[in-house]
Order: C-alpha cells, then sequence, then structure tokens
C-alpha cells in the first residue's frame, strides 16, 4: 500500500486542507499520515474564526518518525499558517524525499489575484526555496504570478503569456508545473500540464462559481493519481473530471464553505 505524509491545517469548516488530503487520498486506497501545521475552526476566508497554532509539530513528526524508520512514497505541503515552519517542512521533506517519493508542493498563497491572510514577502521567499525541492507543483495563476514575481492583479489569459510565466516560475527541468483554475480570453476553464515533454492544455466545464477547498482537493487527488500509475496529463485530466463534478454537484452556497465533493468520492474512482 502506497503512503504519504500530508503536511497541512485541519480546518473545521471550508472542506480544505487535511480535510481534502485524508478523504481523497484514502478513498483511492492510500494510507495519509497528517502532520498538523495549525487548528482552526474554520478556513480563514470566514469572517471570523479561531486558530489554534502548532508550531513544532512538523520538526516532531520528523525526529518521532525518523526513529521509526518510516518511508513515504509521497509528501504533500498545502497551507503555511506561519513561515517559520517552512525550514521545518524543508528538513522533513529532506528526511523522508527517497529516489522514488513524490514531492509534491502546492504553493498556497492565494487566489483570485488576492493574497491570503497569512501572506508576506518572507512567506513568498520560504515558499520559493520549498518549491525548488519540489517534483511537481500546482500553483493557481495567483500563485503562478507570485511565485515568478509577476504582479498577481493582472492574471494572464492566454496560454502562451501563462507558459512563459510558468518558465520564470520552474525551478529545474525535469520539474512538473500543474497550473489550476486558469481563466482563458473566451471565459473557459481549463488546467494546464507542464512538464519536460511539453504542455498541455486541459479544458474542465465552467460554472462561473469559485469554492474554498478545491485547489487541496485538485492536489491531493493528482498525488493519488500519480501514485496510482496515471501519467501526468492522465492524472490531472482525471483530477479535473473530479473537481467540476464536485462543483456541479453543489448546492448553491457561500463560497467559504466548499464543494460537495464527498458524494464523488461516494461514487468511487474506478469507473
Ligand atoms: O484552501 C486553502 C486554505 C487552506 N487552509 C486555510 C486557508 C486556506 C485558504 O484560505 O485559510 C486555513
Amino acid at each position: 500500500m502506497k503512503r504519504v505524509a500530508a503536511i497541512n491545517d485541519l480546518s473545521g469548516f471550508g472542506k480544505c486542507s487535511l480535510i481534502a488530503d485524508i478523504s481523497v487520498l484514502s478513498s483511492m486506497g492510500i494510507e495519509v499520515c497528517p502532520v498538523p501545521t495549525a487548528v482552526l475552526t474554520a478556513q480563514t476566508g470566514f469572517p471570523s474564526y479561531y486558530q489554534q497554532d502548532l508550531k513544532d509539530m512538523v520538526e516532531h513528526c520528523r525526529i518521532e518518525w525518523s526513529r521509526m524508520g518510516t518511508k513515504f512514497d509521497g509528501i504533500i505541503t498545502g497551507y503555511i499558517p506561519h513561515e517559520n515552519q517552512i525550514d521545518q517542512i524543508i528538513d522533513f521533506a529532506n528526511a523522508f524525499n527517497q529516489k522514488n517519493t513524490v514531492l509534491l508542493v502546492d504553493p498556497v498563497m492565494g487566489d483570485g489575484g488576492q493574497c491570503y491572510a497569512n501572506y508576506t514577502d518572507s512567506m513568498r521567499l520560504g515558499i520559493q526555496k520549498l518549491v525548488r525541492k519540489a517534483d511537481v507543483i500546482t500553483p493557481n495563476l495567483t500563485e503562478l504570478c507570485i511565485l515568478a514575481g509577476e504582479d498577481p492583479n493582472e492574471l494572464p489569459n492566454n496560454v502562451d503569456r501563462i507558459l512563459e510565466i510558468a518558465k520564470k516560475a520552474k525551478a529545474s527541468e525535469k520539474q512538473k508545473i500543474v497550473v489550476t483554475g486558469v481563466i482563458l480570453e473566451k471565459g473557459e476553464l481549463c488546467n494546464m500540464a507542464i512538464h519536460p515533454g511539453g504542455a498541455e492544455v486541459i479544458h474542465s466545464k465552467y460554472n462561473g462559481l469559485s469554492y474554498s477547498g478545491t485547489g487541496d482537493l485538485f492536489a491531493a487527488a493528482l498525488m493519488g493519481n500519480l501514485l496510482n500509475g496515471e501519467t501526468l496529463v492522465d492524472a490531472v485530466s482525471k483530477t479535473a473530471d473530479f473537481i467540476s463534478e464536485s462543483i456541479v454537484n453543489t448546492e448553491d452556497k457561500d463560497r467559504n464553505y466548499g464543494v460537495d465533493y464527498e458524494l464523488q468520492l461516494k461514487k468511487g474512482w474506478e469507473r
């Protein structure tokens, strides 16, 4: 059985972060070992929330799990509440990132041209450092611009320009970048899979709505599909279908509560 370490927060509402990692990867037959970075009553988009930090938890997981001789097939990282946790995450990745381990870094920093509440310039520098180690990164368009040092207030909407920005954000020739939630000129939604062999644009159904947690669900499902043997492009395509079906099945509600993806999990992946 494959095993993934998931470094992320646990939010009571928002259907994001560890809830996404644990439920999605478990439903794909993959063991998840959570490394909680903070516990929140709700994700930070809610008008009010309480956050309990777990500042040393990543380090303790590294120390204890190293003693246990633990090995991981994948390491996924998401929302990082404090920039001073990034070095611990890098140490964790160094300790467990073996030759065949997939290190997927979701550089969670913002969406829709806006940065999240925890964002600072040194957070960006830290995330750029973490990104350099990753096999796969899954920025949305806002995060891609931030990583590349471009202004996220003017999100690009054409494929060539996005490829140009991705080239700047890319850490190495062999790094794979999946740019999520790209809205093209004609209002179409797509994800872009950029890999050493080229780049593919994978179109999705789009109803114009955006919800909390879809980036986290995307990263978790992408990791699962990759570990289950899919090529990058097939993994992106299956993952994009999972997200768009989840959005279609979501009742019209406050975006902060996330999407009803559980109904997709109930149907299963082996269809
Ligand atoms: O979905 C990204 C995310 C994860 N975790 C927390 C967040 C957000 C986005 O706002 O606030 C706590």
